[in-house]
C-alpha cells in the first residue's frame, strides 16, 4: 500500500464512527451565518399523545405533522421554512379573504436570541396553553399564517399587544409543495441569526373565527368536532399545540408526549404555573 492510500485509508477509518453519528443527528447544515436544518419525526402530530385531527374532511392526515425546520439566512433577510408531511392545499380558496395560498395551517416560529435567564417571554401567544423555561424565553416569535398581515397584525393588537414588538409579521408568507415559507427582515429578529439562538415550532391549525382569548389558534377539546381537534380537555389547559420540535436525544416522539402531558389536568381556571413548559431547540449551539 503506498503511503498516500494509507492515509486516505486512514482517514475514511477516523471519518466512519462521525458519519453514523452524523446520520443519527436531526441537526444538519449548520453554518457560520446561522442556518441549519432541524429534523421532526413523522407521525407525532398528536401532541401529547392523545390528539386527533378534527373529522371535516380539509384537515388531510398529515397536514399538522411537521418534519423539518429550516433557516436559511439570505444577506439582510432570513427564510424559514416549516415542512410538514403532506401537500399543503387551500381548501377555503385563501385568495377570497387576502390569504397567502394555504389555508388550514398555522405555525408559532419562537427564537431565544440570548439563552439569559430572566430574558424574553415566558408566556405563549393567547391560545396556545404553553410556556417556557426561565432561561428559554423567547425574544421573538414568527407566524406563519395564511391570514393576510392585515388581519394577523388586528389580532396582535386585540389580542398580544403588550408584546407586539417581538411578535414578526413575514414580510412574505407562502405555501411550496409540503412547506410554509416565510420571509423575514434579519432586523425584525433583533439582528442575522446566530448559530446560539435556540428555536421552537409550534405547529397550530388557522381558525379564522377564533375565541376572544385566542390568536387565530383551533381549539382541541376533550372530542374532536368538525373543526375541533380532539384528545385533550374542554378547559383552557392543555396544550393547543399539535406538533413542537424536541431537542436532540433517543426517542424524540416519546419525550415531545412527555413534555405536553405535563400540565394540571383539573385546572378549569389554569395559572401559568399548571401549562405544559414546552423547550427550546438550539440546533448549532457549542
Ligand atoms: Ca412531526
Ligand atoms: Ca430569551
Ligand atoms: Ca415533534
Amino acid at each position: 500500500m503506498t503511503p498516500s492510500r494509507a492515509r486516505l485509508l486512514l482517514v475514511a477509518l477516523l471519518a466512519a464512527p462521525a458519519v453514523a453519528l452524523a446520520a443519527d443527528s436531526p441537526v444538519k447544515g449548520c453554518s457560520p451565518e446561522g442556518g441549519f436544518t432541524f429534523a421532526d419525526p413523522a407521525g407525532d402530530d398528536d401532541g401529547p399523545g392523545t390528539y386527533t385531527y378534527p373529522t371535516d374532511a380539509v384537515y388531510k392526515p398529515g397536514s399538522f405533522d411537521v418534519t423539518e425546520l429550516q433557516v436559511v439566512p439570505k444577506g439582510g433577510q432570513v427564510e424559514i421554512r416549516v415542512t410538514v408531511k403532506s401537500r399543503i392545499e387551500d381548501p377555503w380558496d385563501s385568495a377570497a379573504w387576502n390569504g397567502n395560498g394555504f389555508s388550514v395551517q398555522m405555525a408559532f416560529v419562537h427564537i431565544d436570541t440570548d439563552h439569559q435567564k430572566g430574558s424574553g417571554v415566558r408566556q405563549g401567544l393567547p391560545g396556545t396553553n404553553v410556556r417556557f423555561a426561565e432561561d428559554e424565553a423567547w425574544d421573538r416569535v414568527v407566524i406563519i399564517s395564511p391570514q393576510g398581515p392585515a388581519r394577523v397584525n388586528s389580532e396582535i393588537g386585540l389580542k398580544a399587544s403588550q408584546w407586539k414588538d417581538r411578535i414578526v409579521v413575514p414580510r412574505v408568507t407562502r405555501a411550496e409543495g409540503r412547506t410554509l415559507v416565510a420571509v423575514v427582515d434579519a432586523a425584525s429578529l433583533g439582528g442575522s441569526p446566530k448559530p446560539t439562538w435556540g428555536w421552537q415550532v409550534l405547529m397550530q391549525s388557522n381558525e379564522g373565527f377564533p375565541a376572544k382569548t385566542d390568536l387565530l389558534t383551533r381549539k382541541v377539546n376533550e372530542f374532536e368536532g368538525q373543526h375541533r381537534f380532539g384528545g385533550g380537555t374542554d378547559y383552557d389547559n392543555d396544550p393547543h399545540v399539535i406538533d413542537i420540535l424536541v431537542p436532540p436525544g433517543d426517542d424524540p416522539v416519546k419525550k415531545q408526549h412527555e413534555i405536553l402531558s405535563k400540565y394540571d389536568k383539573a385546572a378549569n381556571d389554569p395559572k401559568p404555573e399548571d401549562l405544559a413548559q414546552v423547550p427550546m431547540v438550539y440546533p448549532c449551539a457549542k
